[in-house]
């Protein structure tokens, strides 16, 4: 059949990074054209080479802008209710993170301002943020619950993300963070929370197809390792994939117990040892870098960047975006700061925020510019690929195209 011209879309005159792994850095295409068919990309490459039929589509000239993959955000907690400034300060008097976790504070202060919070409330105080990440081209967010604890909350949680992804144009993937912190009322009773609360939820709230993968919080101010092991057990039964805060504060032997169960990504890691990332190797799992949490905890144990590189383990990087640890609703600012801090590249952070980020979500179709993915795109008013990781609080982003329109 003939394809009628209108069909399609091209942009001309662009620089474009397509992130396809391969022997050009970022995957650079100088005097490059795409196009676009639909919510699909139907053919990417330099100019000269543009098939003849697709001259006659519509066609805008980019005036020599970057193209690159939109950018997609692999870890956010970005629902909940209330604010933490006040710990914050806490913190700038002394006390610790873990400390006011203890104390009551934290991850359940969060949990309480969460609880009394309608689902409607719960999406208008987080949409200011998600168009926070939008106005930088990201079209793929994640969004975790963990902050109900409670069956009600936790399916309020999962409801208010999934209606975020039907009030914008972005592709929401969200993820059951049940096992997150213990709830005041089992204090003391990790195993019957596990046990009687976050799992039976886990099964209602897929009943409700409410999660696309099922996350943890191996942590001594957490679970154990033994704990989310019943809860991975109960997510593999139902088919759905895995992913695992791990080793953020100390080393429990997350990663190892994650690969076991094929995780898609191990998030966090500072503490995360040689035998672990030999697991997350094998298991073919991501590591997902956070400095934004880092840097708000001051922490002083960097993620073995270097070994993880040396293994060929996939890094993706994200904002962590979180009343508590991480505040930030920049994935450029995370990028640079994986830069300056970990001392990944400025074409790792980029490939820590496309390619890699779709890997750490498990989705095959976006993180890359090539023919049959899906036509998610950032235009950039910058002229080199580094330059996204190296400003500081800059938003060089000139439009972002979603499913193919802008
Ligand atoms: N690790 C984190 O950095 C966030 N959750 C987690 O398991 C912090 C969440 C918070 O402090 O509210
Ligand atoms: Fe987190």
């Amino acid at each position: 059949m003939q394809k009628s011209a209108t069909e399609f879309i091209v942009f001309h005159n662009a620089r474009i990074a397509t992130l396809a792994p391969g022997m050009r850095p970022y995957g650079l295409i100088e005097q490059a054209a795409i196009v676009l068919r639909g919510k699909l990309i139907e053919w990417v490459g330099e100019q000269i080479a543009l098939p003849e039929h697709y001259k006659t589509s519509p066609t805008t000239d980019m005036q020599g802008r970057l193209i690159t993959p939109a950018l997609i955000d692999c870890h956010s907690h970005i629902i909940f209710g209330g604010n933490r400034a006040q710990e914050f300060e806490l913190r700038l008097h002394g006390a610790s993170y873990e400390e006011i976790a203890r104390a009551g504070g934290g991850i359940v202060s969060t949990v309480k301002a969460t609880r009394t919070a309608t689902l409607d409330e719960l999406v208008a105080s987080a949409l200011p943020r998600v168009d926070r990440l939008i106005s930088e081209g990201i079209t793929t967010l994640e969004i975790k619950s963990g902050y109900g604890l409670d069956c009600e909350t936790e399916l309020r949680m999962l409801r208010a993300a999934r209606r975020i992804g039907e009030l914008r144009p972005l592709t929401v993937v969200t993820s059951f963070l049940g096992a997150h912190a213990i709830p005041p009322e089992c204090n003391g009773e990790p195993d019957r929370y596990i046990d009687e609360i976050c799992i039976p939820t886990l099964e209602l709230a897929h009943r409700e197809k409410l999660i696309d993968s099922v996350d943890g919080f191996c942590e001594g101010i957490a679970f154990s390792p033994a704990q989310i092991e019943r809860v991975f057990t109960t997510a593999k039964s139902f088919g759905l994939p895995i992913k695992l805060h791990a080793e953020q504060l100390s080393n429990l032997g997350g990663a190892i117990l994650a690969a076991q169960f094929g995780a898609l990504s191990c998030d966090h890691l500072e503490y995360l040892d040689q035998r672990g990332i030999d697991a997350m190797k094998t298991a073919g799992s991501v590591a997902v870098v956070l400095p934004g949490a880092f840097y708000t905890l001051r922490e002083k144990q960097l993620p073995p960047v270097a070994q993880l590189r040396a293994a060929g383990v996939p890094m993706a990087v994200a904002t962590d975006c979180n009343p508590g640890s991480s505040p930030m609703t920049s994935l450029l600012l995370a990028m640079n700061m994986a830069c300056t801090l970990f001392r990944l590249t400025p074409e790792e952070a980029l490939a820590g925020a496309t390619r890699h980020a779709a890997k750490a979500l498990g989705q095959k179709d976006r993180g890359i510019l090539a023919p049959g993915l899906r036509a998610d795109l950032a235009i950039w008013n910058v002229e080199h690929p580094a330059e996204l990781a190296y400003r500081i609080g800059f938003n060089p982003l000139h439009k972002r195209v979603f499913e193919g329109a802008i």
